[in-house]
């Protein structure tokens, strides 16, 4: 398991030890300049703003006389990040009947994909899943769903071609209910949180779960692309101001060198990130881990 998210953040890691081992190496005491450099390389890891917040605590500490050496430095940088991320936060769910999940993002993001993780590894826990495809703008995209569905071994509910997404959401919740199923992730259309239509869809496709189940949905999850880094997390920023947003799917993780985006998201979104996406296939997620996660930015080759 941790040996797939060390893999992932190859890259992440390979660009913080780059920057750190250029700063670090020289072995000089930690002075104002040093400081800066390091703030460069977490700036490189796509820390963002978060990289800047570390080094000022980093100052401080350096000031205090707590943190004296390059050593130091290191162990503090890797303390900070993980208390960053925070705790880890399971999935919200119902106290009784379907728990819900709506999974929301922009275009191309990875909702369908990871709605065939999450459908996976719920599935392999023995869960009753139904699928609702209230992404009917594309017919592709019920296609895509309804492959995913029957692989991973969960039910799918659709409308036709063009229905409206709530009318697609209102019939998943009915079948979810009448079949005594344990989860209903709710797959939809890409949409940015300017896009005004869309976002009142959304809040149909909400009003009407809410209506059929109660407490619906426990969950709204947001898919991020880690691999377009600081604009994920401002995404995440303007589109919690339009949705209650309850947790976050990193996917892409695999490949992106922008790892260190999941802290940022932690702090300045201030949604715990639940599970991150490995791979294009069905088995390459993990449920996100905060020490195996800030392990992983620091250790391995
Ligand atoms: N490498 C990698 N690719 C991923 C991951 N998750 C999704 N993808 C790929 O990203 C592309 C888009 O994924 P989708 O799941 O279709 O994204 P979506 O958000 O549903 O897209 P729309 O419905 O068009 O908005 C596909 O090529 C996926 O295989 C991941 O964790 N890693
Ligand atoms: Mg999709």
């Amino acid at each position: 398991m941790f040996k797939r998210l060390r893999e992932g953040l190859k890259k992440t890691r390979d660009k913080l030890k780059e920057g750190l081992t250029a700063v670090l190496s020289i072995g000089r005491d930690l002075d104002d300049r040093l400081l800066d450099d390091l703030e460069e390389a977490l700036y490189t890891a796509d820390l963002g703003s978060t990289g800047t917040a570390i080094i000022e605590d980093a100052r401080r500490a350096w000031k205090r006389r707590e943190v004296k050496t390059t050593d130091d430095v290191y162990a503090f940088l890797q303390r900070e990040i993980r208390a960053r991320l925070g705790d880890s936060a399971p999935i919200r769910t119902a106290t009784s009947g379907p728990t819900v999940v709506l999974v929301v993002g922009v275009n191309g993001c990875g909702k369908t994909t990871s709605i065939a993780k999450l459908s996976r590894l719920l599935v392999g826990e023995g869960k009753k899943v139904v699928v609702g495809a209230c992404d009917t703008f594309r017919a592709a995209a019920v296609e895509q769903l309804g492959i995913w569905a029957d692989r991973v071994g969960a039910t799918l509910v659709k409308g036709n071609p063009g229905a409206d997404p709530a009318s697609v959401a209102f019939d998943a919740a009915k079948t979810a209910r009448e079949q005594g199923a344990d989860v209903l992730l709710v797959d939809t259309a890409g949409r940015l949180h300017t896009q005004e239509g869309l976002m009142k869809e959304l809040e149909k496709i909400n009003r009407t779960l809410a209506r059929q189940i109660e407490g619906a949905p426990h969950e709204v999850l947001m898919v991020l692309d880690a691999t377009t880094g600081q604009n994920a997390v401002q995404q995440a920023e303007r589109f919690k101001a339009a949705v209650e947003v309850t947790g976050i799917f990193l996917a892409k993780l695999d490949g992106s060198a922008k790892g260190g985006a999941a802290v940022a998201i932690r702090e300045r979104v201030g949604v715990p990130v639940k599970f991150v996406g490995l791979g294009e296939q069905a088995e390459d997620v993990e449920v996100f881990d905060p020490d195996d996660f800030s392990r992983s930015m620091f250790e391995g080759t």
